[in-house]
C-alpha cells in the first residue's frame, strides 16, 4: 500500500470526504465511540471539526453536546477541543485532559470513571445506553473492507460492532508495518454463553490481525496525516529511582524465597515517570527473559525489548515519546515479533490477569495507614484522571504493588494519611506499598500490623510522628479495635490541606 492510497475497498473509497463534511453527520445528543488510548490512535480530524461546529452552534445560542466514549485518555485535539467548547455531555471511561478535568470538577461535564475491562461488556449489555456513531482511526483499509488497526486498539472492536454508523479516519502517518502486530479476539460472549479465553501465555495470539467492519454502516471516510500525542518523559528523578530500587530489591527477595520464578511473572506497569524508572531499573537489573502483560507500552518497555531483557509485551496501546517512536519505526519488523496489541477487554481481562499471575505496579494519589488506596480523587472530591486499568490489574494480580512519592506539593501533603479521602483499591487488593522512603509488604498482616508497617516504612519523616500519634490514640480510644480510627479527626489532615496549610 502506498502512503497516498490506503483505502483499498472500492465501496469505501466512494465515501471519502473532508473532516468538516464527516463532522456534519454527527448530530447533537448522540453518543459517539471514539478510538484512542493514552494519546495513541485517536481520530485526529473529525473531533476538531466537530468542536468548530459546536462553537458555531453555540454562537447562535444552540445547545450542542454529545456523549464521548473512548478507550482511555486521548489528546488536546479530541478531549481538549470538545471540552473547550463545552460540547461533552457525558465522558467515559477515563480522561487525563486539563480542560476536561476542569469542567468535570466545576460540575459542567458528567463523567463516569469505569474499569477499562468493563466498558465493552457494559456496551454489549446495553448498560450505558445506545452507541450511535463510531469514529475510529485506522492505518489502512483492505480490499474486502477489513481495517488495519493503528497504534492503539482500545474499544475499537466494540465501537465498530455496536454503533449504528461508522466514520473512519485513515491516518497515513501511522506506520503500515503495524499490520500483523494486532490480535483482535472475536470470541467474547455474554453470560450464560461465556467461554474461557484461550490465552495461556503472554505471547499467545488468539484472534485476527484486522478489525471487522460492515461497509454498509460506514457513512464517511476521512484521510489524515497527523501524529499521535507522543509526550516526552522526564528523566527519572531521585524519588522515582529510589522507588524503583525498592521494587527491584523486593522482586529479587521474592525470587530468593521461591515465591517468584527467576524470570519473574508478566509485568504490568502504569504510565508515568515512576513506572518508567521501574522499567529502567529492571533493564539494568539481574532478571532475564521477562514478559509484560500490560495495558500501555511505554518507553521503558521498548528499551527493554531492545536490550533483550523483555522477550514479549502484550498491551492495548503504545504511549511513546517521539524518540522512542522513531526507534520503534526504524525497526518495526523486529518489534512486531515481540509486541502484541489487543482489545482492552482482553489486555485488562480479570480471567487472563489472574491466570498469568501478573505483577501489577501502579501509581496512586494517597494510601491510608490500613492500605486503602486512592488513585483518582484529590482531597476526596476532585477527579485527577480516573481508575483506568489499575483496578482490573490490582484486584486480579499475583502481586499488586502501588507506588507514590511520600509527599506531594513540596511537602505540604502527606501521601500516607489516616483515612483515604476516596477509595479505589481496598485494603484487600493492595499487597505492597512503596514510596521513596521504603517498601511495606502487607501480605499476611492484620490491619493493626499493616498500620505500623506502612507508617514505619512508607511515611515521610516529616509526617511519621503525627501518623504514629494518630494511630496510637486511635488504638486507645476507637470503639472498635480491629481497624482503629478516631472518626471525628480522621479527615482533619485533608481539611488542613484544603485550607492551604501543611497536612
Ligand atoms: O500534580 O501535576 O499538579 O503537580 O497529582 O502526581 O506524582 O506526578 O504522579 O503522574 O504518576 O500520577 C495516581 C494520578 C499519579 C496516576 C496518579 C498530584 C501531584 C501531581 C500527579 P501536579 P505524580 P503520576 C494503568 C494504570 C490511575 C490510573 C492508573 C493515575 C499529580 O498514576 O492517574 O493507575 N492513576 N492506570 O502533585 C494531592 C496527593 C497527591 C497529589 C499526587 N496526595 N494529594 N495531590 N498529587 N499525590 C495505565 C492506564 O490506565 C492508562
Amino acid at each position: 500500500m502506498s502512503r497516498e492510497n490506503r483505502v483499498h475497498c472500492a465501496a469505501l473509497r466512494g465515501k471519502i470526504m473532508p473532516a468538516e463534511a464527516a463532522a456534519s453527520l454527527i448530530p447533537s445528543g448522540v453518543n459517539v465511540g471514539m478510538s484512542g488510548f493514552t494519546g495513541s490512535g485517536y481520530p485526529k480530524a473529525v473531533p476538531s471539526a466537530l468542536a468548530k461546529r459546536i462553537m458555531d452552534a453555540n454562537l447562535y445560542g444552540k445547545r450542542f453536546k454529545i456523549g464521548v466514549w473512548t478507550g482511555a485518555s486521548t489528546a488536546p485535539d479530541l478531549d481538549g477541543a470538545l471540552a473547550m467548547v463545552d460540547g461533552i455531555e457525558m465522558r467515559l471511561p477515563y480522561q487525563s485532559d486539563p480542560t476536561c478535568r476542569k469542567r468535570i470538577n466545576a460540575g459542567e461535564m458528567e463523567y463516569i470513571d469505569i474499569h477499562l475491562s468493563h466498558v465493552a461488556q457494559f456496551v454489549w449489555s446495553g448498560f450505558l445506553g445506545k452507541l450511535d456513531i463510531a469514529v475510529v482511526e485506522v492505518a489502512g483499509i483492505l480490499e474486502d473492507g477489513q481495517l488495519i488497526p493503528s497504534s492503539s486498539v482500545g474499544n475499537n472492536k466494540t465501537w465498530l460492532d455496536q454503533a449504528d454508523k461508522v466514520i473512519l479516519e485513515v491516518n497515513s502517518w501511522q506506520n503500515l508495518h503495524l499490520e500483523g502486530m494486532h490480535d483482535i479476539y472475536y470470541g467474547t460472549q455474554l453470560p450464560p454463553n461465556r467461554q474461557p479465553i484461550p490465552l495461556l501465555r503472554t505471547a499467545d495470539r488468539i484472534g485476527e490481525p484486522y478489525l471487522r467492519c460492515d461497509p454498509d454502516k460506514v457513512i464517511a471516510v476521512v484521510e489524515t496525516h497527523s501524529p499521535d500525542r507522543n509526550s516526552a518523559f522526564a528523566a527519572p528523578d531521585e524519588n522515582s529511582q529510589l522507588i524503583a530500587g525498592h521494587i527491584l530489591e523486593f522482586l529479587q527477595h521474592e525470587v530468593k524465597k521461591g515465591r517468584l520464578p527467576k524470570d519473574l511473572l508478566p509485568l504490568q506497569s502504569g504510565v508515568g515517570n515512576i513506572a518508567n524508572a521501574v522499567m529502567a531499573g529492571l533493564n539494568e537489573g539481574p532478571f532475564e527473559n521477562l514478559t509484560a502483560y500490560t495495558e500501555v507500552l511505554q518507553d521503558g518497555m521498548l528499551e527493554m525489548i531492545k536490550s533483550g531483557k523483555l522477550a514479549c509485551a502484550s498491551a492495548t496501546a503504545f504511549s511513546l515519546s517521539s524518540g522512542a517512536l522513531a526507534e520503534l519505526n526504524a525497526d518495526l519488523d523486529r518489534y512486531r515479533e515481540r509486541i502484541i496489541l489487543r482489545p482492552q477487554e482482553i489486555s485488562n481481562h480479570p480471567e487472563v490477569i489472574r491466570r498469568l499471575g501478573v505483577i501489577a505496579m501502579n501509581g496512586m494519589i494517597e494510601a491510608d495507614i490500613y492500605g486503602n488506596v486512592n488513585s483518582t480523587h484529590v482531597m476526596g472530591t476532585k477527579i485527577m484522571n480516573g481508575i483506568g486499568g489499575s483496578g482490573d490489574f490490582a484486584r486480579n494480580a499475583y502481586l499488586s504493588i502501588f507506588m507514590t512519592p511520600s509527599q506531594a506539593k513540596n511537602g505540604a501533603i502527606s501521601c500516607i494519611v489516616p483515612m483515604a479521602s476516596h477509595v479505589d483499591h481496598t485494603e484487600h487488593d493492595v499487597q505492597v506499598l512503596v514510596t521513596e522512603q521504603g517498601l511495606a509488604d502487607l501480605r499476611g498482616l492484620s490491619p493493626k500490623q499493616r498500620a505500623r508497617t506502612i507508617i514505619e516504612k512508607c511515611a515521610h519523616p516529616q509526617f511519621k510522628p503525627a501518623l504514629m500519634d494518630y494511630y496510637k490514640r486511635a488504638l486507645e480510644h476507637s470503639p472498635g479495635k480491629q481497624t482503629p480510627h478516631l472518626l471525628e479527626e480522621v479527615f482533619s489532615w485533608h481539611l488542613r490541606a484544603l485550607r492551604g496549610e501543611s497536612m
